[in-house]
């Protein structure tokens, strides 16, 4: 599991060389812009299980399958499942946020994921849709112009969809 600073010291220390400029400069450029990630993650954190829920009910409208009987989500221990499954993908997104870097959401949550669902009989085209849903709501989240310094937070934007999508493609 690595963050933003862990990752280019031990791409330096493999190559045994310094860091570089460039390695330097995309660093100073994160501790600059540091609280808009806190906030990001902040808020995101703060509203995750209205992110969760909304974003579950509009899978099941979508998707009205996965709770008529015979669904994937039919039954309160699966619909119990699968709401605890878009909030362990939510919660480790956010650390990837903080973080600044994909690897503890690769190794500790997505890694061997696709598998897991095909094993269980878990459509993963329906849970990267799921993930999509949680993304658009995050994502307006870390918009919401209301009660906070105003700034451009696109390149963090991206970053964070990034990893949504990153969630989606790995069990779509
Ligand atoms: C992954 N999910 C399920 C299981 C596991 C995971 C390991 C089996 C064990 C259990 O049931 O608890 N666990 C989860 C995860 C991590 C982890 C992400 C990461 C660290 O440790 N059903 C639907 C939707 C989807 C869904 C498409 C979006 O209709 C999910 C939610 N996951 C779902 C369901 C089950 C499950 C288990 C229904 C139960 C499957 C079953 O027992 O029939």
């Amino acid at each position: 599991m690595l963050d933003a600073f862990a990752k280019v010291v031990s791409q330096a220390d493999a190559k045994g060389e310094f860091l570089s400029t460039s390695q330097l400069d995309a660093l100073t450029n994160m501790v600059k812009e540091g609280n808009k990630r806190l906030d990001v993650v902040n808020r995101i954190t703060g509203n995750a299980s209205t992110i969760v829920a909304n974003a579950a009910r509009a899978l099941f409208e979508e998707q009205p399958q996965l709770i008529q009987p015979g669904g994937n989500a039919y039954t309160n221990r699966r619909m119990a499942a699968c709401l605890r499954d878009m909030e362990i993908i939510l919660r480790y997104v956010t650390y990837a946020t903080i973080a600044g870097d994909s690897s503890v959401l690769d190794d500790r949550c997505l890694n061997g994921l696709r598998e897991t669902y095909q094993a269980l009989g878990v459509p993963g085209g329906s849970v990267a849709s799921g993930v999509q849903k949680m993304k658009d709501a995050a994502i307006a989240v870390a918009n919401d112009p209301n009660g906070i310094t105003k700034g451009d937070c696109s390149a963090l934007v991206s970053e964070l969809a990034s990893y949504f999508d990153r969630a989606a493609a790995a069990v779509g």
